[in-house]
């Protein structure tokens, strides 16, 4: 009888080579729509590996910074070539770790192809700015300045998407990598540094670490030679993270959780905005960082509004995202299923009301998979903590609202903020709210989702501490100013005192 073939084990890649993890372990790496696939086994390092990660990242940062940025550019826009060849075979594989649908799977190794090609342009410009001096015969400038080594740790939502938002900006700019990926989606991370490394990067400036975050992406975050450290994930493990830095102030960007409002106003066009509640609330199963998991609806439309989602949403069909008739897939594993679940008797207890869904799905096709229903719960109050939390999973709580004012008022209430949306017809009532909310992205009549790789991204509040992903933002997060006073007068001239 044949023997299945023994998993293959994806290594670290340090220095230019895939090398074992120290420890010796390997951990399975399992499709979230099918237990029995086994996408792959992945090292599990530990400080020692990372230790020699940054000090392979070091080392290379001593000729990678010296190199021209559009040479260092230039590998970039092959490595998009490269994505854009291979741009179906890595969505499939990003389906089987991940389990979003391949629709969505296409569109997140896109967005690495944009990331890309868009930092390889950055490399013939990475402006500064020159400015006349107050003083004669004198030039003043400032200069962009690359930092060193950077450690990044990346969720498993937008397994290549997001570690292409840290890693192009940064090299772009001269910096080294020590990227650590989630350990539920690490083939993706593995696919993009392959092809940064085919692409012509040289050794040292990329290097991989998979494993866990204790062992792997803690002893990253503390390293002395990490100057740079940027994380996408919770809330909570932002905290560890910026806490973990603040000693040698180092320059940390934190994208973390989001609690997002989808606001429909009684002018709305109402079918528009059920599909955007639809694709903003079940897409990518309400795992985005951006997940319309709110909807604020006006008073004189709820009933209607609410009609019309639950029908769309009851069509809705889960399964395997490699099935092209599938619109949501699983939860990225049990545990997320388990919160996704709690939250359910969470809402129910809280009083609101359930209108479709609330139940895991385990029987026939979905009984090895992390799969639950999309749910819709209404009539909740503002404060309830479905309406509250973050709960990255397929489950959206209606709101509804007196007014213009009580919508904001509900849109700003909560701790987080990264991005809102409102329908309306009206352009002052549009211009109002983006004004209003407090977050760090507004939609006029589009969901919460869909953010371009060419402006900025992030939150406010609790979502992030103040530096923004993507567009010349990243740039700004990688480099440090320089600034650059050349006199050309021959004799001693003082700032604010020889001026006049
Ligand atoms: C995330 O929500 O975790 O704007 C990232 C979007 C995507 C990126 C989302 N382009 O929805």
């Amino acid at each position: 009888m044949a023997t299945a073939a023994a998993p293959r084990v994806y290594k670290n890649f340090i220095n230019g080579e895939w090398v074992e993890a120290s420890s010796g372990k390997a951990y399975e790496n399992r499709n979230p729509a099918n237990s029995n696939e086994m996408v792959g086994m992945f090292v599990s390092s530990s400080s020692e590996d990372v230790d020699a990660a940054v000090d392979a990242a070091n080392e290379a940062y001593k000729s990678w910074r010296l190199v021209p940025a559009p040479k260092r550019a230039e590998i970039l826009y092959r490595a998009a070539e490269l994505l854009l060849l291979r741009k179906e075979e890595f969505s499939k594989d990003m389906t089987r770790e991940m389990g979003k649908v391949l629709a969505e799977t296409r569109g997140d190794v896109q967005e690495t192809i944009d990331m890309t090609y868009y930092m390889a342009g950055e490399g013939r410009r990475l402006f500064g700015q020159t400015t006349p001096s107050e003083l004669p015969n004198k030039f003043a400038m400032s200069v962009r300045q690359s930092i060193g080594v950077c450690g990044m740790i990346t969720p498993w939502n937008f397994p290549m998407a997001i570690p292409s938002w840290k890693m192009m900006p940064a090299l772009v700019a001269g910096n080294t990598v020590v990227l650590k990926p989630a350990e539920d989606t690490p083939l993706s991370s593995y696919h993009l540094v392959q092809t940064l490394t085919e692409a012509g990067l040289p050794k040292g400036v990329v290097n991989l670490v998979n494993g866990y975050g204790p062992t792997a992406s803690a002893p990253l975050s503390q390293h002395k030679e990490v100057p740079v450290v940027s994380f996408t994930g919770s809330t909570a493990v932002g905290r560890i993270i910026a806490e973990a830095c603040a000693p040698d102030f180092k320059h940390v960007s934190l994208e973390m959780g989001g609690k997002n409002i989808i606001i429909v106003m009684d002018d709305a066009n109402l079918d528009l905005a059920v599909d955007g509640a639809v694709w903003g609330g079940f897409g990518t199963t309400g795992q985005r960082c951006t997940a319309a998991s709110r909807v604020a609806v006006h008073k004189s439309v709820y009933g209607e509004f609410a009609k019309r989602l639950v029908e769309r949403v009851k069509k809705l069909r889960v399964g395997d995202g490699r099935d092209p008739d599938v619109d949501m897939g699983p939860c990225i594993n049990e545990q997320q299923l388990k919160t996704v679940m709690s939250y359910v008797e969470i809402g129910k207890t809280e009083g609101a009301k359930l209108l479709t869904g609330g139940n895991r799905l385990d029987t026939g096709v979905f009984a090895k998979g992390w799969f639950h229903e999309p749910t819709i719960f209404s009539d909740c109050s503002a404060k309830m903590r479905i309406a509250q939390e973050e709960i990255f999973g397929p489950v959206v709580s209606l709101i509804p609202v007196n007014d213009f004012a009580e919508a904001v008022e509900v849109a700003n209430g909560v701790q987080y903020g990264l991005s809102a949306s409102i329908y309306t017809k009206d352009v002052n009532q549009a211009f109002a709210a983006i004004r209003d909310i407090y977050t760090g992205i507004v939609y006029v009549n589009a969901p919460t989702i869909g953010a371009e790789t060419h402006l900025p991204f992030g939150g406010t509040k609790q979502t992030g501490n103040g530096h923004r992903e993507a567009a010349i933002a990243a740039i700004d997060f990688y480099t440090e100013w320089k600034t650059l006073y050349i006199d050309y007068s021959d004799k001693l001239q003082r700032a604010q005192i020889d001026n006049n």
